[in-house]
C-alpha cells in the first residue's frame, strides 16, 4: 500500500509544531492533525481567567531559532495565556507551518498494518490517512479530568472546566461561583474569580502549597542582557534537573543554621516563583528538610490569612513538593475577602451536584456557575483516547493495562514506528526487554525522592481505577540526555531495526 505522508504528527501544541519544523527539514512529508481551530495546544485550550505561565517567559520559548529568539518580545515575567497563544501563532506563521496542518480534526483511532509496515490513521472527519511514522504530540495534561461526583449533568447552570474553557471568556460579575478544586488551575484562577464574582465558594479536597509569582512587566535592560547571552542561558538549563535555568542551593536544609536557613527562604519566596524548591538541594529527598521548607510556607499562610481556621485549613500537610508546586499572585489574600468562602472537603468527599449547586457535609451551597478546576487525567489520557492498535491487533490500552510502558518515554513494544514525542528518524521499535529495564529506571529515579510518596496526577491517583504507577521520568534532564545519547552512541540500543 502506498502511503499518503512520512509521517502524521498528531497535536500542533508546541510538541507538535516542532517535529513538523523538524520533519520538514529532515525531508518527510508530514500531516499535523490538530482538534483545535488553531495552533497552540495546551495555551488554545486553557484560557480559565489568570493562567500564565510558571516557567518565567524568557526561558518558556523554543530555542532552535535564534533570530525567533532575538526577535519576539516577551512583557511579563510570567507569560499570560494570551500571550504565549501569540507567540505560538507567531511561530506558525514565521516557519509557514499552517499548511501541512489539518485543523478541527481529531485522531480518533491507529492501526498497524503487519503487512506493508505502515499506520492508518483514522479521524473524526473519516479519514483515512497511510504513514509510515505516526508521532503522538498531545501533550501530558490536555484530557480534562471530570470528577466522579454524582449528579454532574444535573447543575441547571453554566459549568466551566478550566482546561476547555470558551473562547469567547466568561464574566462572573455579580454572579455566585463554586469552584472545585485548589490545583495550579484553580490557585491561578481563584483570585481573579473572586474580584468579579458577588460570592466565591472553594471547595478544597487537598490544600496546596503555593508561592507567590512577583510577576511585573519585563525591564528592557534585563530582556536585552538575555538575548545578548540567550546560548549560554539555553546551555546552564540543559545542565539543570528540570531543564530550565534557577538555581540550586548546593547546601541541606537541615544542616544549615535556622537562622541562615530561614534568611534563605525569605529571600527565595520575596523573589518569587518555583525557585523556592531549589532552597536547598535535598528538600525532596530528606524528610526533616522538606518539614523545614513546609513549616515555613505554613507560617506565611497564618500570617497572611487572618481567620485563623480558613488558615488552617489552607494549610498543607503532606510534603512541599511531592504535588507539583503552584505559582500564584494573591491565593491566600484571597481568602481574606468577605465574598470568599473556603469549605473543607478532605474528610468528607462532596455529595453529589445539585440543579442549584452542590451538597456537601449535609450542607447545600447554591451557586449560579460552577467551575470545575479539577485537573486532567495525566500522561496516558490523551493517548489512550486514540484507539492505537500495533501488532497481532494489540490495543494500547491493553498493552498499558497495568500502567504505561515505553522505552525512553519515546517508543511502545508492540507499536513499530509509533513515538510518543519523538524518534530517531529509523524505523524501529522498542524491544520488549529494553522497555523493561527503561520502566525500572523511571520507577527508581522516583523512589529516591519523596515526589513517589503522596496522591498525585504523577502517580495516576487522582483518575478513580488508574493503575498506581509514578509516570514521568524524573531522573532529571541532564541524566534523560545522556541516557538518550547513549543508546545512539550504541546504535540505537533497545530498539529492533527491520
Ligand atoms: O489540576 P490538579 P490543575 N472532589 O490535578 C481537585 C499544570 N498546570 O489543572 O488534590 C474534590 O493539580 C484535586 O484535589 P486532590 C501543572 O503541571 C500548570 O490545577 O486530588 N476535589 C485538586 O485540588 C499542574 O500540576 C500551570 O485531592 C477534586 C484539583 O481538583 C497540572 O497542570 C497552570 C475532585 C485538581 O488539581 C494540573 O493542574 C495550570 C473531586 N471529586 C496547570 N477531583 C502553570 O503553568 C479533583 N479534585 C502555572
Amino acid at each position: 500500500m502506498k502511503t499518503d505522508f512520512d509521517a502524521i504528527v498528531v497535536g500542533a501544541g508546541f510538541a507538535g509544531m516542532y517535529m513538523l519544523h523538524r520533519l520538514r527539514q529532515g525531508g518527510f512529508s508530514t500531516r499535523v492533525i490538530e482538534a483545535g481551530k488553531g495552533v497552540g495546544g495546551t495555551w488554545y485550550w486553557n484560557r480559565y481567567p489568570g493562567a500564565r505561565c510558571d516557567v518565567e517567559s524568557v526561558q518558556y520559548s523554543y530555542q532552535f531559532s535564534p533570530e525567533l529568539e532575538q526577535e519576539w518580545e516577551w512583557t511579563e515575567r510570567y507569560a499570560t495565556q494570551p500571550e504565549i497563544l501569540r507567540y505560538a501563532n507567531h511561530v506558525a506563521d514565521r516557519f509557514d507551518l499552517r499548511r501541512d496542518i489539518q485543523f478541527e480534526t481529531r485522531a480518533t483511532g491507529g492501526t498497524f498494518d503487519e503487512q506493508d509496515n505502515l499506520w492508518i490513521v483514522e479521524t473524526d472527519r473519516g479519514d483515512r490517512l497511510a504513514s509510515r511514522f505516526v508521532i503522538t504530540a498531545m501533550g501530558c495534561l490536555s484530557s480534562p479530568n471530570m470528577p466522579k461526583i454524582p449528579g454532574l449533568g444535573d447543575f441547571a447552570g453554566p459549568t466551566y472546566h478550566t482546561g476547555n474553557w470558551p473562547h469567547e471568556g466568561v464574566d462572573f460579575t455579580g454572579k455566585t461561583v463554586g469552584v472545585i478544586g485548589t490545583g495550579s488551575s484553580a490557585i491561578q484562577s481563584i483570585p481573579i474569580i473572586a474580584r468579579q464574582a458577588s460570592r466565591l465558594t472553594v471547595f478544597q479536597r487537598t490544600a496546596n502549597y503555593t508561592i507567590p509569582a512577583h510577576n511585573a512587566p519585563l525591564d528592557t535592560d534585563y530582556v536585552r542582557r538575555v538575548k545578548a547571552t540567550y546560548r549560554e542561558m539555553r546551555t546552564r538549563a540543559r545542565t539543570k534537573p528540570a531543564g530550565i535555568d534557577f538555581d540550586i542551593n548546593p547546601a541541606s536544609a537541615v544542616e544549615t543554621p535556622e537562622a541562615e536557613r530561614n534568611r534563605i527562604y525569605e529571600t527565595r519566596w520575596a523573589y518569587g516563583g518555583l525557585g523556592f524548591i531549589a532552597s536547598f538541594s535535598d528538600l525532596l529527598l530528606n524528610d526533616d528538610s522538606n518539614k523545614t521548607a513546609a513549616d515555613f510556607v505554613r507560617t506565611k499562610i497564618r500570617e497572611i490569612v487572618k481567620d485563623p481556621t480558613t488558615a488552617e485549613i489552607l494549610s498543607p500537610r503532606n510534603i512541599i513538593g511531592c504535588k507539583r508546586l503552584c505559582v500564584d499572585t494573591g491565593y491566600w489574600e484571597t481568602f481574606n475577602r468577605p465574598n470568599v468562602e473556603l469549605v473543607d472537603v478532605s474528610d468528607d468527599p462532596i455529595e453529589r451536584i445539585t440543579p442549584t449547586g452542590l451538597r456537601a457535609k449535609g450542607r447545600d451551597h447554591d451557586f449560579d456557575c460552577l467551575v470545575l478546576a479539577t485537573g486532567f487525567d495525566a500522561m496516558t489520557g490523551a493517548l489512550l483516547g486514540v484507539d492505537f492498535r500495533g501488532r497481532g491487533g494489540v490495543t494500547l490500552q491493553e498493552a498499558w493495562r497495568e500502567g504505561p510502558k515505553t522505552y525512553l518515554g519515546l517508543t511502545v513494544a508492540g507499536f513499530p514506528n509509533l513515538f510518543t514525542i519523538t524518534g530517531p528518524g529509523s524505523p524501529s521499535e522498542a524491544t520488549g526487554a529494553a522497555q523493561e529495564a527503561w520502566v525500572g529506571e523511571v520507577g527508581k529515579s522516583a523512589s529516591i525522592t519523596l515526589r513517589s510518596t503522596c496522591s498525585s496526577w504523577y502517580v495516576g491517583a487522582n483518575i478513580p481505577g488508574k493503575p498506581r504507577v509514578f509516570m514521568p521520568y524524573i531522573g532529571g534532564f541532564p541524566a534523560y540526555v545522556a541516557a538518550c545519547q547513549e543508546v545512539v552512541a550504541a546504535g540505537y540500543k533497545g530498539f529492533a531495526l527491520a
